[in-house]
């Protein structure tokens, strides 16, 4: 039986992919390296630092520690003006409805995010005091596909991985559920998130009755 669904949050609640996506391309481009959606799309799920060290290595390039923690600031920088116009009306489609069923069958209600951002994006989209309990970036030492993040949740929800759902749109979050020991629901392209047990093409799709059932 669920007691509890876990969410990622990069394309899973809200499109914050297309900011990091901007804000990695401006920086690979003042480096001189390409970067494109495609490119992008590595970089789902995973952190900060793998995702400059991703980028570099395209261009065979390393650089010092002060170098990549310059980079990460300005990337960053740059994300959260973007970010900074983020409303209620950013959160996607079929996400409340699905929250207040949950809350209605007594399931609670992670986040498990790679995001050191997270806190301030749910803030904004207005659901931050609907969590049960929220792990972020900030809180883990190892990323997805590491599954601590996703660990954390689950005992900070006080609720067996057995028994948990986890709900990923990136490669690495998928297996990061699945290392957990949950069950993994994916958003995005089945042929691309092969190891989850049920893929939607949005959160929309995902309705709790389906997820009764498994
Ligand atoms: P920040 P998620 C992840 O969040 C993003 O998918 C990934 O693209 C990003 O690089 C990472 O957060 C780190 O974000 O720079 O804000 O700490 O999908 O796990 O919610
Ligand atoms: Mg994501």
């Amino acid at each position: 039986t669920i007691k509890a669904v876990i969410f990622d949050l990069d394309g899973v609640l809200t499109d914050t992919a297309h900011y990091h996506f901007q804000a990695w391309q401006a920086l690979a481009h003042e480096l001189g390296i390409s970067f494109t959606e495609q490119d992008n799309e590595q970089l789902k799920g995973v952190d900060r630092l793998g995702s400059l060290r991703w980028i570099l290595q395209q261009a065979q390039r390393q650089l010092s520690p002060e170098e990549e923690t310059r980079l990460m600031q300005q990337k960053n920088a740059h994300y959260l003006e973007l970010i900074a116009h983020m409303s209620p009306a950013d959160l996607f489609a079929g996400v409340q409805p699905l929250f207040t069923e949950l809350r209605q069958h007594g399931i609670k209600i992670g986040l498990a995010s790679a995001s050191k951002n997270a806190a301030m994006v749910v803030e904004r989209l207005g659901i931050a005091n609907q969590f049960d309990y929220i792990a972020d970036a900030n809180d883990v030492v190892n990323s997805k596909p590491d599954p601590e993040v996703f660990l954390l949740a689950a005992t900070g929800l006080g609720v067996a991985t057995t028994h948990c759902i986890g709900v990923e749109d990136a490669v690495a979050g998928v297996e990061a559920i699945n290392a957990a020991g949950m069950t993994a629901i994916g958003i995005g392209e089945p042929s691309v998130l092969n190891r989850a047990i049920k893929v939607y093409p949005s959160i929309q799709k995902l309705k709790l009755t389906d997820l009764l059932k498994l």
